[in-house]
C-alpha cells in the first residue's frame, strides 16, 4: 500500500524525522528552491500537513492541496494555520498542547526573574573581569512580592500565575469570564487596566484576530516607566514599535521577549537596547518538551491515517 504523501514545513528533530520518514512519503517543503514549483508538483498528492507552531499553513499553501486532510502543528500555536480554509474544506487540524505548558511557564518566570535582577548584565560583569576593576554590579530591582498581571489565563498563563504565588506575588488576571477556582487573583478583564495594576506584565494570550496589538501604546503607558514586559505568546499579540519606543524613552523600565515580529530577524532596534531580554522563540525548547510535542505531533497523524479519533483535535 503505497504510504500517505505529507508535506513538511520546517525542519524537526532528527528523533521525529526518521519515524515520519518511515511512516509516509514526506515532502520537504522548505528546502524547495522554488516553492511554487514544488507545491504544484506535490501539492495534488499531499493527504496532510506536518508544520511547526510558528511556522502553519497559510490559505495558499492549503489550497495548493486539494487531497488535504490534516494539519499537525508541532506546537500549540495554530495561528499560523489558516483555521478558516481548514473549516471551509473539512480538514482537520491538531496541535500540541499540555506537553509544553510547564517548560513555557518555566521560561517566563525565568525571564522576569532575569530581567529584573539583571542576571544577563550582572554575569557578563563577573565573566569580563569589570568586577574586579570596576567594583560591584549596579543595584537592581526586586521581583517577588508584587503585583503581576497575566494577560491570557489559558494553560500557559494559568501556569504563570501558579508559579508566580510562590514568589509572593499578588495576581490579577484577564479572561473572557472570571475563572472559577482562582478567586483569590484579582479578574480585570481590560488589557490597559491589568497593565496600570501591574508591576510586571506576562503576555501568555493565544494569538487571534482579537488580540493583535493588545499590548499597544497604551497598555505600555499604563504599565508605566516602572514596569516590565515579559512576552511568551507571539510577537502579534504586542504593537514592537510602540514598546520599542517606550523601551529607548525610558517609558518603560524592561522587557523580556521570546518572540518577534519577523523573527528570527530581529528589529536591529533591540539589539541596542540594555533594556531587553532577548530569547529566539525558545519557550518549549528543552529535550524533554520538544520529544513531547513531537511524538503527539506524530500521533496525532498516525490517529488520523488509521481511522482513530484524533488525540488533541484544534478542529476534529
Ligand atoms: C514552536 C510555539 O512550535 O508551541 C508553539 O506554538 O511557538 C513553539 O513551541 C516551536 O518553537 C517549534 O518550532
Amino acid at each position: 500500500m503505497t504510504q500517505p504523501q505529507v508535506l513538511q514545513m520546517g525542519a524537526l528533530p532528527e528523533w521525529d524525522e526518521t519515524p515520519l520518514r518511515a511512516a509516509y512519503t514526506m515532502h520537504r517543503y522548505f528546502e524547495a528552491q522554488d516553492k511554487a514549483a514544488f507545491l504544484a508538483e506535490v501539492g495534488p498528492g499531499v493527504r496532510a500537513i506536518a508544520t511547526r507552531g510558528d511556522l502553519g499553513a497559510n490559505a495558499q499553501i492549503i489550497a495548493a492541496c486539494p487531497a488535504l486532510e490534516v494539519i499537525s502543528v508541532y506546537g500549540v500555536g495554530y495561528d499560523a494555520v489558516d483555521i478558516a480554509a481548514c473549516k471551509a474544506r473539512g480538514i482537520a487540524v491538531t496541535n500540541t498542547p499540555d506537553v509544553l505548558t510547564d517548560d513555557c511557564a518555566d521560561l517566563a518566570l525565568g525571564m522576569w526573574l532575569a530581567l529584573s535582577r539583571g542576571i544577563v548584565g550582572a554575569e557578563a560583569w563577573a565573566r569580563s573581569g569589570d568586577w574586579a576593576t570596576k567594583g560591584g554590579f549596579a543595584l537592581t530591582h526586586r521581583a517577588s512580592g508584587k503585583r503581576a498581571g497575566v494577560l491570557g489565563l489559558g494553560r500557559i498563563g494559568m501556569g504563570v500565575a501558579r508559579r508566580l504565588e510562590g514568589f509572593g506575588m499578588q495576581i490579577a488576571y484577564s479572561a473572557r469570564s472570571p475563572r472559577e477556582g482562582c478567586e483569590n487573583w484579582t479578574y480585570i478583564p481590560d488589557a490597559a487596566e491589568l497593565a496600570e495594576w501591574s508591576d510586571v506584565l506576562f503576555v501568555t494570550l493565544a494569538a487571534t484576530a482579537e488580540t493583535r496589538h493588545i499590548v499597544n501604546a497604551d497598555v505600555l503607558r499604563a504599565l508605566g516607566s516602572e514596569g516590565l514586559l515579559i512576552n511568551i505568546s507571539r510577537a502579534q499579540n504586542i504593537d514592537e514599535d510602540a514598546l520599542l519606543d517606550a523601551l529607548e524613552q525610558g517609558r518603560l523600565r524592561g522587557a523580556a521577549l521570546d518572540v518577534f515580529e519577523g523573527e528570527p530577524a530581529l528589529d536591529p532596534r533591540f539589539t541596542k537596547l540594555r533594556n531587553v531580554l532577548l530569547q529566539p522563540h525558545h519557550a518549549s525548547g528543552t529535550y524533554e518538551t520538544r520529544r513531547a510535542m513531537g511524538q503527539l505531533m506524530r500521533d496525532n497523524l498516525a490517529a488520523h491515517f488509521a481511522g482513530q479519533p484524533l488525540l488533541t483535535p484544534v478542529i476534529a
